[in-house]
């Protein structure tokens, strides 16, 4: 049996004492760690049982909260930043009902996240870099896309310059607007924007700018997102990762998704500066998202903003969402907190608003969007050729010759023949002869 005696316990006491005294301001290699010698396991990055606070301008009546930080609004900011709000839900209904009667493939609505994306749209320089992932519609309206841009796009034609046509609605892309194609597999814009960010860096003409990255909680789940972070902090380059935390991967609610405290708690860990805010309020995302961009821009780093909201509507067409969560918490979310409604009493506080200008504003843009759509309802689709372009640059390869060659040989015997090509083919430019010569005639 072993048996402590005074005389151990005292050696021992002094014996620590004197490894304290020489271990004192000791480091170990390559960090700046305190030594302890008690066991300390954490988890996430706030104090035990706290989570991450959420940064709010207004509150539920839609005033500002006591001593909340807020950047300057002034009547035009505010009359417009709510008339991109109200043009997004405007859009959405137009468009979804056009999908469900067959007009266009797909749709994706943005309801329950006005906020989020008006708020974000205004923070940012007109010509900072954009890469989102599919739900941003705003930032594109926002920055002067137009109507007409995004139905052209939704319905292929002519006109769409996004894509002449070929990718599926909602992928929309502009040079003109700094705003990147929106590609379906999720997260691949996430390191793209670290490399984005470090192209703006590396010119001289363009240093102001920074990189914004838009994408889902649920996208925050792919690898790509660990490996952006990773390179915007290492390299380190300058991005604003904006993360909309809308509950729901398709089905998955975020309850699922993860185990820590929700997006942000991960920002600490690329050693980068994170928020999370209230993606309901729109002066919130806008102050937090406009301070997080002179961080990313100053610090050339990366920077995370978590923005909390519900999302509204069904994941997309191709989803219902009533199969999974009841209608009676999507009325609920809808109601409690709405960023339309709640931004609403602010301008009416203000006296920059009433009911006159309410129902003004969404006669208004209910006709554009109307007129913009049976525009696009009406317009041709571009030559069919266009179907072989612009994938490489110089001679087009053997296998889209040979594609080609086929396509022209099958216009030529079904062209005419079969219904749904005929007519079909009357819609485009060409009506196939760019392809098929004489023969589809
Ligand atoms: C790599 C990849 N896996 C799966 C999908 C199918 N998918 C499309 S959207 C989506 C959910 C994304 O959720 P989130 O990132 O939270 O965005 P939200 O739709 O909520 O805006 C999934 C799983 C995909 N497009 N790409
Ligand atoms: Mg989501």
């Amino acid at each position: 049996m072993f048996r402590t005696t005074t005389t151990t316990t005292t050696r021992l006491a002094r014996a620590r004492r004197a490894y304290s005294a020489l271990h004192a301001g000791q480091k170990l290699p390559h960090t700046q760690s305190p030594i302890i010698s008690k066991l300390d396991f954490f988890n996430s990055v706030t104090p035990k049982g706290q989570q991450i606070p959420t940064f709010r301008v207004l509150d539920g009546t839609g005033r500002i909260l006591d001593g909340a930080e807020c950047v300057d609004v002034d009547e035009t900011l505010a009359r417009r930043l709510y008339e991109h709000m109200n043009l997004l839900p405007t859009m959405d209904n137009v468009l979804y009902n056009v999908q469900r009667q067959g007009k266009i493939s797909f749709y994706v609505t943005s309801y329950g996240e006005e906020a989020t994306i008006i708020g974000s749209a205004a923070a940012l320089l007109k010509d900072d870099e954009v890469l989102g992932q599919y739900r941003e519609t705003g930032v594109l309206l926002w920055r002067g896309f137009g109507l007409d841009n995004v139905m052209a796009q939704c319905f292929g034609t002519k006109n769409d310059t996004s894509s002449k046509g070929r990718q599926m609605p909602i992928h929309f892309g502009s040079p003109e607007h700094h705003f990147h194609t929106i590609s379906s597999p999720l997260a691949t814009q996430i390191p793209q924007a670290a490399g984005v960010g470090y192209a703006l860096k590396r010119s001289p003409d363009r240093r102001h700018n920074v990189a914004a990255c838009f994408f889902g909680e649920g996208a925050a789940s792919e690898g790509d997102f660990h490996a952006g972070l990773m390179l915007a902090s290492t390299i380190p380059c300058p991005v604003v990762f904006i993360v909309r935390n809308n509950g729901f991967a398709i089905s998955t609610p975020s309850s699922e998704q993860y185990n820590g405290d929700g997006i942000a708690s991960r920002g600490p860990g690329y050693g980068i500066d994170t928020i999370r805010v209230d993606g309901n309020d729109v002066l919130a995302v806008l102050t937090a998202v406009k301070d997080a961009r002179r961080r990313a821009q100053e610090q050339g780093r990366g920077v995370l903003v978590e923005a909390m909201s519900y999302r509204v509507g069904h994941h997309s067409t191709s989803d219902d969402s009533f199969a999974y969560r009841a209608r009676s918490e999507v009325e609920d979310k809808k109601r409690i907190d709405n960023p339309l409604a709640r931004f609403k009493l602010f301008l009416e506080h203000n006296g920059w608003w009433d009911e006159a200008a309410e129902e003004d504003m969404k006669a208004r843009l209910k006709s554009d969007v109307m007129t913009a759509f049976k525009k696009a309802e009406k317009e041709q689709y571009g030559e069919v050729g266009n179907l072989f372009g612009d994938v490489y640059g110089g001679e087009v390869p053997w296998n889209l010759k040979e594609q080609r060659a086929e396509l022209a040989r099958l216009l030529g015997k079904y062209g005419k023949k079969w219904k749904p090509w005929e007519s079909r083919l009357k819609r485009h430019v060409g009506q196939g002869k760019d392809v098929a010569g004489k023969d589809v005639v």
